[in-house]
């Protein structure tokens, strides 16, 4: 398939991002996303206090309101959303609000997919760039994907929300995690079903504007964390 081809595959693809209280960010996001040549994008207001759904609205993006909290409902809400069209995408990636992430290169994300090469892509943060994730973030990411190896015998380069995946594959790994376990949760189902699994290196900036509710500060880190050990021990 060359390049063009790939772009056109573009529109069976569909974008869920998660967001709470992204209204900086998000419009120079969805421009990204426009220009890279996709053009069904859920947006998920996580119950913002800010203009996180009129923001996205009016930059053309559909708005699901998913008010129960949680990165990992406003995912499921999302594919909620997709399933109850007329037709479902046949690839749905997932990325982050804050321009973390770099819409530029979702044709490589989704390439292998499209290309039936690959059920699943994981974007992989690339190391150098890595700086907009603190250090105690890094740790803790090291330290969940050695228990994967350990518990799963899994080896994941990373845990990073820039992913893609095969939307029938995403049905079929039942995923119920409805908050930070969600990302961890869909590497170690697709491993035990044996999905056709791919790491491909990708950009990562720090966020362009607005204030990390993660990584950012230690608590919700370590609830993050916390939440990941769970869906270890569980997914056992
Ligand atoms: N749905 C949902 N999304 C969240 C929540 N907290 C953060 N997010 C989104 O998840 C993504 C990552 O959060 P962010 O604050 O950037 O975390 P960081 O990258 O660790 O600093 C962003 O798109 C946020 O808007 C939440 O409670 N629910
Ligand atoms: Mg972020």
């Amino acid at each position: 398939m060359s390049g063009s081809q790939a772009g056109e595959g573009l529109n069976r693809v569909a974008i869920v991002i998660p967001a709470l209280n992204e209204e900086a960010a998000l419009p120079h996001v969805l421009g990204e996303i426009r220009a890279a040549g996709v053009e069904r994008v859920v947006v998920v207001d996580n119950g913002s206090t800010d203009s996180t759904a009129a923001v996205a609205s009016d930059a053309g993006a559909r708005v699901v309101r998913e008010p129960a909290k949680g990165y990992g409902a406003a995912c499921l809400a999302g594919m909620a959303a997709l399933s109850a069209d007329p037709q479902v995408p046949e690839v749905v990636a997932f990325m982050d609000g804050d321009g973390s992430d770099d819409p530029r290169v979702i044709s490589s994300l989704v390439g292998p997919i499209l290309r039936g090469h690959a059920d699943f892509v994981v974007g992989v943060r690339r190391k150098e760039e890595s700086g907009g994730v603190p250090l105690h973030a890094r740790a803790g990411d090291a330290v969940v994907r050695s228990l994967a190896r350990a518990l799963h015998g899994v080896c994941l380069a990373d845990l990073g929300p820039f992913r893609a995946i095969r939307w029938s594959s995403l049905e079929s790994l039942g995923m119920d995690d409805r908050n930070w376990g969600w990302t961890l949760q869909m590497q170690l189902r697709a491993h035990r079903r044996g999905l056709r699994y791919r790491e491909i290196p990708v950009p990562h900036r720090p966020r362009l504007a607005g204030t990390s509710k993660v990584s950012g500060s230690l608590l919700p880190s370590l609830r993050a964390g916390m939440k990941m050990f769970r869906v270890l021990f569980a997914e056992r």
